[in-house]
């Protein structure tokens, strides 16, 4: 009987160890499958010296002997103290075994100071792998990029790799509370136990700053932009630098949201006013304290003046007043402010589209040279699709900080698969025309446009307590491609794509090839049956699920579905040329020439730019309203065929995560038919025409849809 117990223990045990519960994310390490690349790599990887002792190169060092170990099933020789034999060798460039190596000044220089080089050196008649950086960062980030190439079975003879990032800060914003929830979070409760720190620090943290490092990204906003000043209070800050203490070796720094209050609120001033000494003073005494707790803290992010977030305005003051009061504090200490620009106030403007220009335009050149003004893609809010926003390349003299939204808000919470990459390319790649063709986000993110040094780009995490982190097993995606891109805004959605499905399932080409076509288009798919041809927040009321086009009479207009849409009985959309709210205006001209006509407007955008009538003929030559209904219906029939792509892998990946997915997908796939239904029965009360016979009929009608209610969606904010 004994015996049967610890029998069963084991197959549980052995079980639990192979369980693919996404919790290893993309760094799995798992045995490399292909027997002829493993047998190549095992005779080239015996041994690894690794020249350094810091504390980031004790984490380069356990990684690589974790990753090695794993994908090669070997032993590997840790050379203690001499790499003269060694296959792999990693240190600094100052270092002696670097240096033993002749590597080639021209080799080193313009890497930066995370930049890395990875190379196949001939030393004494032997091939060397040489991971090198100017400081330790980089080794650790090399060491990352090594066991990638073998993650992903990539050939590792004759290798010269010389990276470095394109942008400087590249951060997670948490959208997290101190009291455990995640606003717009789907993947569970934070992370961040702050009742327990700082004495207990919980091994996540520590898989978070891997996974973080292991795709370039350097900073760790810890709280939500809805700031609450406590977090910067003594006891606050003695936690604050506990996860700092965990996150520096990895090269990431906190950040923290700066309540505008806060000398307020905690230092029992009367005022908030960024010109008031005292206030002043405050901050600098706060930022002191700050860095005597944290010394390397990054700095701050600030949502001020909007959806009644205090700030400067509150005081007569403006966000130029504000960003440099913070500035100033933190400018001893080499921190930064990131000032966000998305900005609504309680009067309701003709266009929300056109505040954040109209409020920050004429600050350009007027913020301290620590201060980066971060902006969402799109000038609305993180809608499944939207122009590029229209201060990309409006203010030269001023960095400017992408923030993109890696937690699916408006795109299906963590239900429906969708993978954004391909969502921030388009911005990315998207010409401003600022300096003349070729002025593209990408270029103005990355500061190569404008010639600035301090650059960034900040995701909103898709992050939680979850076993596998983001909710969906594909959300993941989401974080890894957030990472590359920051480090390298030209790389492909598809390349990264290909690595991350590697990585986190398998090399089998046929799984790779199909998993990624269903991720590539996953986007357009959902944007085709929430919000085709331009439209745009017609979701849920607040909590923002699922379809709502009919929200009207709120207490504030932009606040309502109808204020997006603008259907009537003669046709939809929101006229945002000359004749409407000219927010085209804002834009370089060859910009609004070409989305001011209706004929060069690419569809994907026609709606947002134009009020468009019912019977206006498209590229497919059907009128608006049937093309309406085609792209609903396509919406939701090619969730279906993601299902088929789907069902097809079965056996080919783990049981697990295929079971989940697939649950996942019916679930989108219901989803995706009301929000068929809803949106093209609602329309269809405007456009009074009937559904083209050729699609089937809706399964409900629009009564039904509209009492729907889900008084408990995740995500929402408390005091909504
Ligand atoms: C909106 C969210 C809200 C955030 C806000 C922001 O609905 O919860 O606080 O963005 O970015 O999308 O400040």
């Amino acid at each position: 009987m004994k015996k049967l117990v610890s029998f069963f223990l084991l197959i549980l045990i052995s079980n639990s160890a192979l369980s693919e519960n996404g919790y290893r994310l993309w760094l799995r390490y798992d045995l490399i499958k292909n027997q002829q690349m493993l047998t190549v790599y095992r005779k080239q990887i015996k041994s690894v010296y690794i020249d350094g002792y810091s504390p980031t190169f004790l984490v380069a060092k356990n990684e690589i002997f974790l990753g090695l170990s794993g994908l090669l099933g070997t032993a590997i020789t840790d050379l203690k103290t001499d790499g003269k034999n060694a296959s792999v060798v990693c240190g600094t460039f100052n270092s002696h075994a670097i240096k033993n190596l002749n590597i080639k000044e021209a080799e080193k220089s313009s890497l930066g100071k995370e930049g890395y080089i990875i190379r196949s050196v001939v030393y004494k008649n032997r091939t060397v792998i040489v991971i090198a950086a100017p400081e330790d960062i980089g080794v650790l980030y090399g060491v990352y990029h090594f066991l990638r190439l073998l993650q992903t079975n990539e050939s590792i003879k004759n290798l010269v790799v010389s990276e470095s990032p394109k942008t400087k800060l590249r951060v997670l914003n948490h959208w997290d509370n101190l009291d455990g929830t995640v606003e717009r979070g789907y993947a569970g409760f934070s992370l961040w136990n702050w009742h327990k720190l700082p004495g207990y620090i919980d091994a996540r943290y520590i898989d978070y700053a891997r996974a973080n490092a292991s795709i370039g990204i350097n900073g760790s906003v810890l709280t939500n932009v809805n700031a609450n000043a406590v977090v910067l209070s003594p006891d606050y800050l003695k936690k604050v630098a506990a996860l700092a203490d965990v996150f520096r070796p990895y090269g990431i720094k906190v950040y923290l949201t700066a309540r505008f209050s806060a000398p307020i609120e905690l230092g029992g001033l009367s005022t908030a006013d960024p010109l008031d000494e005292k206030v002043r003073q405050w901050w600098k005494n706060k930022v002191k304290e700050i860095y005597e707790h944290v010394p390397d803290f990054g700095g701050f992010v600030v949502k001020a003046n909007s959806e009644g977030q205090p700030g400067p305005q509150n005081y007569g003051r403006s966000h130029k007043d504000g960003a440099n009061m913070l500035a100033d504090a933190l400018q001893p200490y080499q921190g930064v402010v990131m000032w966000r620009a998305f900005v609504y106030d309680d009067n309701v403007p003709d266009d929300r589209a056109k505040q954040a220009y109209n409020e920050f335009k004429l600050f350009d050149g007027a913020f301290n040279n620590n201060v980066l003004v971060q902006v969402k893609n799109g000038p609305i809010d993180f809608q499944p699709r939207e122009p590029f926003h229209p201060l990309f390349g409006a203010m030269p003299k001023t960095p400017l900080m992408m923030e993109f939204q890696l937690t699916q808000e408006y795109l299906g919470f963590s239900t429906h698969l969708v993978y954004l990459a391909t969502l921030f390319k388009e911005c990315l790649d998207a010409d401003t025309y600022a300096q003349g063709k070729g002025s593209t986000v990408s270029k103005v993110i990355n500061g190569s446009l404008d010639k600035h040094e301090l650059t960034g780009m900040a995701g909103v995490a898709n992050i939680g307590s979850d076993i596998n982190w983001c909710g969906h097993p594909f959300a993941q995606s989401n974080w890894y491609a957030f990472g590359r891109l920051a480090w390298n805004t030209e790389s492909s959605a598809e390349s990264i794509a290909e690595d991350w499905i590697k990585m986190t399932f398998t090399v089998d080409q046929t799984v790779v090839q199909s998993m990624k076509s269903v991720m590539m288009a996953s986007r357009e798919i959902t944007v085709n049956y929430m919000t085709p041809l331009g439209l745009h927040h017609i979701m849920g009321w607040s909590h923002h699920h699922g379809p709502a086009p009919w929200i009207s009479n709120k207490h504030r207009a932009d606040w309502t579905s109808v204020y997006y849409h603008k259907a009537d009985t003669l046709g939809i959309g929101f006229d945002r040329t000359v004749t409407g709210s000219n927010a085209l205006s804002q834009y370089a001209k060859p910009v609004q020439d070409f989305y001011g006509s209706v004929d060069t407007c690419p569809e994907e955008y026609l709606l947002w730019f134009h009020h468009v009538k019912w019977d206006y003929q498209t590229k497919s030559k059907r009128t608006l309203w049937e093309e309406l209904c085609h792209r609903y219906y396509s919406g939701a029939d090619s969730v279906q065929w993601m299902q088929k792509k789907w069902d097809a892998l079965e056996g080919k990946i783990d049981a697990e995560r295929f079971r989940q997915v697939k649950m996942l997908l019916q679930v989108q796939y219901e989803e995706a038919i009301a929000w068929r239904d809803a949106c093209v029965l609602y329309f269809q009360t405007f456009a009074r025409r009937p559904i083209p016979s050729v699609l089937e009929k809706p399964l409900h009608t629009l009564e039904y849809y509209k009492q729907q209610s889900f008084p408990y969606a995740p995500g929402i904010r408390p005091q909504w």
